[in-house]
């Protein structure tokens, strides 16, 4: 093999493994998410049941994994979820370790204090809650609800904790 050949298998190796993703996936600046890079906090209101999106089993409209919340490695994330309660089902949110199978319920917080009250029985719709953590640990996350059989009907998202980030984003699944 010459080394042409070498030349063009580096050039279009970035392409053909970044181009079938960003088909799918797109960047989105959503009102819910707020941050100040001097301070390196992000805000972030995770609505449960934001609209009729996988069968109203969704954050902020996104269930099964569509969105994921990128912030900086060592950020303070701030979360208030807000049970809009479309479905007029109780929800709750935590952040856990990817893991397969997810939970029927429950789930272990990734980080401490990473959930709000009620995690199996889930939160009355309508009501609030507030936590807040460190993203001290590079990696991906989920944003999972630990009512039961409510995560493994794709009530969760990602959540990834990244070194590379300089600044908090979102990227979603076009929806069709
Ligand atoms: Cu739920």
């Amino acid at each position: 093999m010459g080394k042409s050949w070498l030349v063009s298998v580096v050039c279009l190796g970035p392409l053909l493994v970044y181009s079938p993703a960003s088909l799918r996936a797109e960047e989105i600046r959503p009102d819910w998410m707020t941050f100040d890079v001097q301070k390196q906090v992000v805000r972030l209101r995770m609505v449960g049941s934001a609209d009729g999106s996988n069968g109203t089993m969704n954050f902020n409209g996104y269930g099964n994994g569509d969105m994921t919340v990128i912030v900086p490695f060592g950020w303070k994330v701030a979360v208030e979820f807000d049970n809009k309660g479309l479905g007029a089902l109780p929800h709750s949110l935590a952040v856990i370790n990817e893991v397969n199978p997810l939970p029927i319920e429950g789930g272990v917080p990734a980080f401490p204090r990473a959930l709000t009250r009620s995690l199996i029985p889930g939160m009355m719709a309508g009501s609030t809650d507030s936590f807040e953590f460190v993203g001290n640990k590079e990696g991906r996350f989920l944003l999972f609800c630990g009512v039961t059989g409510h995560g493994v009907a794709g009530m969760w998202d990602y959540l990834l904790v990244s070194k590379e980030a300089k600044a908090p984003s979102v990227q979603v699944k076009a929806k069709k």
